[in-house]
């Protein structure tokens, strides 16, 4: 962290991104990022793969983001929240051209494809290591805690996930001293459905699959429309009422050959070693993988593995 600062301190021209399919963290800490640089004068442009979720537009200065750049040169690419340069996107011929790539984030699996690198798996978010930064420079602002409470919130499932502790805690409680409203935010980001939404998770969670000890449970979507709200968050958190239950699957059809998974976990399964070993990567508790099977073929493969993976598996017992 000490030469990331020094670094910011001695460059004047800024590249922010993130991964592709943005959500909280990525957003907060991208937003967080730039008024922490515009603050301290420099030259700051933020470049995305993707557009920013409607959901997210609430976020300060969430207009300035570009989803496309003439060819600019940066002396510094801040890349958050990103397991590796390819996870960017189109934003990875720009980070070439960058005279140094700084690398923040808290994915187990980061490749540590920056020039410096400040990986902490232990954090609960991305946006949790940015208000370690923001806190040093002592600019700490209402907006930029909006910013930073936001990819807190969302990547902590709402501070229900194995990844809080009282760090997490200690910094949201020093957040809150710039008068947020969670309610609020809480209502902007969940409370969004339409009927039709409402629907459509429906189907998904009649539709639930078990294996024969209810340790693993999953859903496979023939027709999942990637829009505004993510759906699979909230699929999740209903997976996550079954009790005793470990890992939890999302099968998802992108056209006929191609399937994405995300896996979540409970306590004990590591699913990003379930998720590496097909090609992919994330946290212990959160990860996935896009295969380039049909739904059904990628449903058989990952199921008997990760059946093969927690058989044996020391279950509290009842
Ligand atoms: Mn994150």
């Amino acid at each position: 962290m000490k030469k990331i600062i020094e670094k910011i301190q001695d460059s004047k021209s800024f590249l922010i991104t993130a991964h592709m399919n943005l959500e909280g963290d990525a957003l907060g800490s991208e937003l967080a990022a730039y008024m922490l640089l515009k603050k301290l004068k420099k030259n700051v442009t933020i470049y995305n793969n993707d557009p920013t979720p409607q959901i997210y537009k609430f976020l300060p200065y969430s207009r300035v983001i570009k989803n496309s750049l003439d060819n600019g040169r940066f002396d510094v690419a801040l890349v958050l929240d990103c397991s590796d340069s390819s996870r960017t996107g189109k934003v990875k011929d720009s980070l070439a051209r960058a005279k140094c790539i700084v690398n923040i984030d808290h994915h187990t699996s980061n490749t540590c494809f920056g020039d410096l690198n400040w990986i902490n798996a232990n954090a609960g978010s991305t946006s949790q290591m940015l208000y370690k930064i923001c806190d040093k420079f002592k600019i700490m602002d209402k907006k930029i805690a909006l910013c930073l409470y936001t990819g807190i919130f969302t990547d902590t499932g709402n501070f229900t996930y194995a990844n809080v502790d009282k760090e997490t805690h200690r910094i949201v409680s020093n957040l809150m001293k710039y008068n947020l409203h969670p309610h609020r935010i809480y209502e902007t980001i969940h409370s969004r459905c339409t009927p039709l939404e409402l629907s459509f998770i429906g189907k998904i969670i009649s539709s639930l699959k078990f294996d024969s000890d209810k340790r693993i449970c999953w859903a496979t979507i023939s027709k999942w429309k990637d829009d505004d709200y993510d759906l699979t968050e909230v699929v999740f958190s209903v997976m996550r009422l079954l009790k005793d239950a470990e890992v939890f699957l999302l099968f998802k059809r992108v056209d006929k050959n191609r399937t994405r998974i995300n896996f979540r976990s409970r306590l004990r399964v590591d699913v990003n070693r379930i998720a590496k070993f097909f090609g992919g990567g994330g946290h212990k508790r959160a990860s996935g993988t896009t295969l380039n099977d049909s739904l059904a073929v990628a449903e058989k493969k990952v199921i008997s593995f990760v059946k093969r993976y927690t058989n044996g598996l020391k279950y509290k017992s009842k």
